[in-house]
Parts: C-alpha cells; structure tokens; sequence
C-alpha cells in the first residue's frame, strides 16, 4: 500500500499484515472476562488480546506519537512529544462489534490515524480504514486522496476496488437502539426511510456501514432518549467511518453537522450520535432532527 507519507503506510501495513493474525486468534477468546472497558461494555478475551497485539505494533512505530484504543482508558504517550504536531496520532477500535464474537456473525477493527493530539477533531485524520472479518477478510482504506478496497491474506493485500464512491442510488438503511428508546423526530424520519429502503442491520457497524458503501444507503445509531449522546464512540468509530464515507462521496451527521466538523470534548471516550451514507439521506434527516 504505497501513500504519500511513510509513517501513514507503516501504520496502515502493520494493521493491514496484523488482521488474518487477529482473525485466526478470535478462535477460543470469545468467552467474557469480568472486565469492562471504558464505555461500561463487557470485554471478550478477544477485546483485550487483539488490544495488545495493536498498542504494541502501533506504538513502536517511529513518528507515531499516541495510541488510543476504546478498550483502554487512557491513551498511551509512545515516548514522543505527544503534543508535537510532527507526530501522528492513531485512534483503534480493535474489534468493532466483538459481541458478535457469541453468534459468530461479521466484526470490524477501525482506525484513524490523525496529525493532532487526541481527542481530535475528525478534520485532523489523515487516513482512516476499517477491516472486516466477513466470509473474506478485506480493508476499505480512505486516504486524502482516494478510497481503496483490499483483501487480506497472510502477509499480502490485493486491491480489489479502487477509487470508490457511494452508489447514486440507496438502497439499504441500518438504525440502531431499540425502537421505543428512540426520539419522537428519529422515529418519523425513520419510518419514512424503512418504505424507501431494505433493511440491513448487523450489530457491528463495520459489517453494516460496508453494506452502506457497497450498494448506498444510511447507518445510523442516534442519539435515545435514554442517552442523547448516543452509543458509538466519536474518536473511535464516528471520526474514521466518518472520513471514509466522505472521502467516498457521501455525508456523515450526529444529527447536526459533519462528524468531522465536531469539536471533541476531553474525554477520549466521548460518544455521539452517528448517521452516515448518501448526502441526499442524511441532508434530509437534518432537515427532520432540526
Ligand atoms: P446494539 C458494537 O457493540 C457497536 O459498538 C457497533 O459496532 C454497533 O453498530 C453497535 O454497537 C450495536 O449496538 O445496541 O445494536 O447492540
């Protein structure tokens, strides 16, 4: 994966190298630990394992300056000046979805790789990408300049796709929260939706959002009356979902704005609301939150 910058393509190798590693070690780690992580979720063993094995990949990597991981609490200081804006700063989401682990259904590892210290704003990513431990393994790699597709085997990455764009056309949505949690406003742009649109609904957002990017459409996990901030995490998995659908044509929202455009608050583990998919849907779903 040759990019511009060689610390980018250090980073985004040794997560593209590491994935069929973490995909053979989900086997025998999907039992629970009495442990949460920093959101209050249950950890598997997976969690934690494919946790380490990125903290400490990523955070030898020279001109990579801090490692945030939503399986920990505190972002890691990889002995650079972490404030030195010649330092990338990397955000992991090691397994997007890991409960999916039980049911043996598709998870995701995330990450954004920002030229800021974090929390940062989704402005400041230079590159984000995701693998998805589907029937195959693949990346989706959103760089400033393109966004790519490839497919994972032992030490190689074949591009499969390239120069990818949202289809014009939407055909799937994904809504998260159960139904009575949601607001009254939600609720109706969401039933407008659902006569429109099939429904592709995963439980790891990684698996639902490539639906999102393979035939168009919208995913969303909005914020609940229970919990306005809504459940998906803005550092981990709203900033670089966010940057990669953009990068690909299409829009990201918390219902407000750009997910790019959100300034974070202190705390790394900050969550948002977070629609993404073709602008015309999520321009309209504005329209209706506003
Ligand atoms: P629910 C997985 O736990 C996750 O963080 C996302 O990957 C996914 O979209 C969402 O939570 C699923 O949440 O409430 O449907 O279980």
């Amino acid at each position: 994966m040759t990019m511009s910058d060689p610390v980018v393509e250090d980073v985004v190798t040794t997560v593209s190298h590491s994935a069929p590693e973490i995909r053979r070690g989900l086997v025998g780690r999907r039992d629970a630990v009495d442990e949460e992580n920093p959101s209050g979720e249950t950890q598997v063993e997976a969690d934690i394992w494919a946790d380490e094995l990125l903290a400490d990949r990523l955070s030898s990597i020279d001109g990579v300056s801090q490692y945030a991981s939503e399986e920990r609490e505190a972002i890691i200081d990889c002995g650079r000046d972490a404030a030195s804006t010649d330092g990338y700063t990397v955000a992991v989401d090691p397994l997007d979805g890991s409960s999916n682990l039980t049911s043996n259904n598709a998870m995701g590892t995330i990450i954004g790789v920002y030229d800021a210290p974090l929390p940062a704003r989704g402005e400041n990513l230079v590159a984000a990408a995701y693998v998805l431990y589907g029937p195959i393994t693949t990346m989706l790699l959103a760089t400033e300049d393109t966004v790519s597709e490839y497919e994972l085997t032992d030490g190689n990455h074949r591009r499969i796709r390239e120069d990818i764009t949202l289809p014009d056309d939407p055909v799937v949505y994904g809504f998260g929260g159960r139904v009575p949690d949601w607001t009254d406003e939600f609720t109706e742009y969401a039933r407008t939706i659902e006569t429109e649109l099939k429904r592709r609904y995963g439980g790891a957002m990684i698996g639902d959002v490539n639906q999102v990017l393979t035939y168009g459409g919208i995913f969303g996990y909005p914020g609940l009356e229970s919990r306005p901030e809504g459940k998906l995490r803005l550092q981990f998995e709203g900033n670089p979902v966010g940057y990669i659908v953009e990068q690909a044509g299409g829009r990201s929202s918390n219902g407000e704005q750009s997910l790019l455009t959100v300034d974070p608050s202190d705390d790394i583990h900050e969550r948002t609301p977070v629609f993404v998919g073709n602008e015309s849907l999520i321009d309209r779903l504005e329209m209706q939150l506003s």
